[in-house]
């Protein structure tokens, strides 16, 4: 059995969070994970305040256990998400795209742990500083808004930067590289893409059939000219994208060509104009199962990994 700090941090089983994905990841994903001895996180978007209370009423309802909400900073109902994380009590928050340092006091005040993503070692001071609970670290091989750097590459720096627990994300989706983050460093991970294969996940068919079935070479990253990036599958939108980011297209008319278009994908599956965020690892994911055997799987192979990790050392 895996144990670390984080579990005893939160009350939780397993070292293992659910990404919040923005449309994706609802109150029943994340009770569903919660139960399986994870940490589930409802992705609050871009989604008005009043529809994540009522995820987090919908996650309260399936589990005693805790769970999280995820707020995404470029949100315009930021600020209201912010309030209702307080307000409800959530045991825990995580931030996305930003910095959350307006809201700590808030939140810590109300008893929510704040875990925020953190793409840079200058972040994860900062948050250390301003009272983090722990610290994820997300590398670029995610999928969505991603940083800079690869998880390879930010775990170890963050962790030297911080006496906080790190969680390590981006890329991740087996027991081997659950166990390659314990050796860079993490003490939990966390995994958005395997988990869009879950049973419990509520995106449309054509959805979880494109991450089933992704190859190797299967994501692309858009939006690096408007300053922030996302990855998601190739298809017909990241193609059309890409022919037009790079030419006299206004940022206005560049940022219109995405608006909506993850909504299309999780919603409606629409495989013409759609944008499936998804991390490189999908090229993994290969089948549909309940949340708790994701978590199971992904734990019990990273033992297995770790038992035999002295191997070649004489
Ligand atoms: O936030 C994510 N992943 C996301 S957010 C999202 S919705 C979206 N859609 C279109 C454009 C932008 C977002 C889909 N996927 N992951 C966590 C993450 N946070 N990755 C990178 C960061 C980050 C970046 C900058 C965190 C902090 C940060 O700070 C900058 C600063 O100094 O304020």
């Amino acid at each position: 059995m895996i144990h670390t700090p984080l579990c005893d941090l939160l009350g939780i089983r397993y070292p293992v969070f659910q990404g919040g994905m923005a449309w994706v990841s609802e109150g029943k994903l994340a009770a569903a994970v919660s139960e399986g001895g994870g940490l589930g996180i409802i992705g609050a978007g871009n989604a008005p305040a009043d529809y994540v209370r009522e995820q987090v009423h919908v996650a309260k309802s399936l589990t005693d256990k805790p769970f999280g909400v995820n707020i995404m900073l470029l949100s315009p109902f930021a600020d209201d998400v912010a309030k209702v994380v307080a307000e409800e009590k959530v045991p825990v928050v995580t931030t996305g795209a930003g910095n959350p340092s307006k809201y700590m006091k808030l939140w810590h005040e109300a008893g929510t742990k704040v875990i925020p993503v953190v793409p840079s070692v200058a972040m994860a001071k900062l948050m250390t500083r301003l009272g983090a609970s722990a610290l994820i670290a997300e590398g670029g091989e995610s999928g969505g808004h991603i940083g800079e750097l690869t998880t390879m590459v930010l775990v170890p720096l963050v962790c030297d930067a911080t006496d906080l627990p790190v969680l390590a994300a981006g890329g991740i989706a087996d027991g081997r590289g659950a166990a390659a983050a314990f050796m860079l460093g993490a003490c939990g991970i966390q995994m958005g893409t395997r988990f869009l294969s879950a049973e419990e996940c509520v995106i449309h068919p054509n959805y979880k059939e494109k991450i089933v079935k992704a190859g190797d070479l299967c994501t692309a990253v858009t939006g690096r000219r408007l300053g922030h990036p996302v990855r998601s599958l190739r298809t017909s939108f990241t193609r059309g994208y890409a022919k037009v980011e790079y030419t006299d297209i206004s940022d206005d008319d560049l940022e219109a060509l995405g608006t909506g278009a993850l909504r299309l994908a999780v919603q409606e599956g629409d495989l013409e104009n759609g944008c499936f965020l998804s991390g490189q690892i999908a090229a993994m994911v290969k089948q549909i199962q309940p949340a708790a055997d994701i978590i199971r799987d992904v734990m019990e192979g990273a033992e297995e990994v770790l038992k035999g990790a002295g191997k070649w050392v004489r």
